[in-house]
Order: C-alpha cells, then structure tokens, then sequence
C-alpha cells in the first residue's frame, strides 16, 4: 500500500480590520482546522498593526499568523483558504487593494517551496518586510532562516524594528 504522503510545514497570515476582528480570526482558525489533509500545529497571539498602505485613514488591524501541517498542494491549500476569507464575507470586488477587509489569508511559506504563478508566489513576496507578519511568526517560529535576506525570523525584526519610521514595512 502507498503511504500518505507526510505533512509540510506552512506558515498563514491572518489579517483582519473590519467588523469583528477577534471573531473573524477565531473562526478562520476553526476553518483551517477543518481542512482535509491540513492540521493547524501553533496559532501566534493577535496583535493590534497601524495600517500599512492603503487608503488613508482605513481602520487598525487584528494579525497573527498561524503553522500548518498540510499534505495538500500549495495551491489547492490557497484555494481553500480563499474559500474560507469568502465564507466571512470577504468580497473580493467590493473592497480595494490593501482596503479594509473582513478577512485576510496569505500563504508565507509552504515548506521550501519557490513559486511563481498568476494565483501564487512563494515564499510571499512581502514576507520580510512587514513586522505585522514577522512579529507572530517570531513567536512560533524566530529561529526559522528566512529565504531572502537569510537572516533568521528574530534577526529581521530586530533589524526592522531598528529602521528609521517610515521604511518599507
Ligand atoms: N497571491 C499570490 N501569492 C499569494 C500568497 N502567497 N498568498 C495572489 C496569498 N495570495 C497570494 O490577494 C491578491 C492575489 O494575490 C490573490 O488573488 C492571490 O491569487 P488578495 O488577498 O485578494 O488581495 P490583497 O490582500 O488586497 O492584496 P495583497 O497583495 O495580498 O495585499 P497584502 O500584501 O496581503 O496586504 N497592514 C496591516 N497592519 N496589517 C495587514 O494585515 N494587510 C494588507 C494587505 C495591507 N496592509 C496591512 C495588512
Ligand atoms: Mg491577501
């Protein structure tokens, strides 16, 4: 008999800064527990971000990022968690890019896995520059090497947090 194939190790981010936002992540939590072939391993604690980019003067966030096991592809594993941001109400066409939303999931890091496709790049091209992802994903994971800078998880927060205000975050 062939053996399942074994879980890889992926990282999700949660954002959230419309409506309920506690409630929002908690139940996308729920949601991705309820995903075949996926186990959620660690959620990070929630924590408040001033915006980044977008239109002025949109709402604070709620973020936290979360580890998977998952034995799906990247890509079905994207399709689902675009399944769950519109099971929150999350309308692709009515709120703008970077805007305010209900429910944000970006896929980080599946594994080792480069890719890049209309619908998906990995590892997530805005991965290291946003404190508002690598904060929790320090909490679950600062000793992670990050693909691009090389630097661990840890190391480019305390480099970020170090940068003058007003950098790329
Ligand atoms: N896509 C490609 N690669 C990926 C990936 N690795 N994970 C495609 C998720 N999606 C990926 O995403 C746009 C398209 O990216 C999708 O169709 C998918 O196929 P979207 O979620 O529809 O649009 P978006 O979220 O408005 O755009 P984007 O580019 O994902 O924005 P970001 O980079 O996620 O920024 N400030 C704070 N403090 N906290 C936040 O959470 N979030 C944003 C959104 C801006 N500012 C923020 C926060
Ligand atoms: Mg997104």
């Amino acid at each position: 008999m062939k053996e399942p194939r074994a879980g890889e190790t992926a990282f999700v981010a949660l954002g959230s800064n419309l409506g309920d936002r506690r409630a929002h992540l908690e139940r996308a939590v729920v949601a991705l527990g309820d995903v075949t072939g996926t186990r959620v391993v660690r959620v990070s604690r929630w924590i408040e971000t001033a915006p980044v980019g977008g239109p002025p003067g949109q709402p604070a966030f709620l973020n936290g990022v979360l580890e998977l096991s998952s034995r799906l592809e990247p890509s079905t594993l994207l399709e689902r968690l675009q399944e769950i941001e519109a099971h929150h109400g999350r309308g692709r066409d009515r709120e703008p890019r970077h805007g305010p939303r209900t429910l944000d999931l970006d896929l980080l890091l599946f594994g080792e896995r480069r890719l890049e496709s209309a619908r998906l790049t990995l590892p997530h091209p805005r991965l290291e520059e946003r404190l508002f992802v690598l904060g929790p994903l320090a909490e679950l994971a600062p000793e992670l090497v990050l693909p691009c800078s090389g630097l661990t998880v840890r190391a480019r927060v305390a480099e970020l947090a170090r940068a003058p205000a007003g950098a790329a975050r």
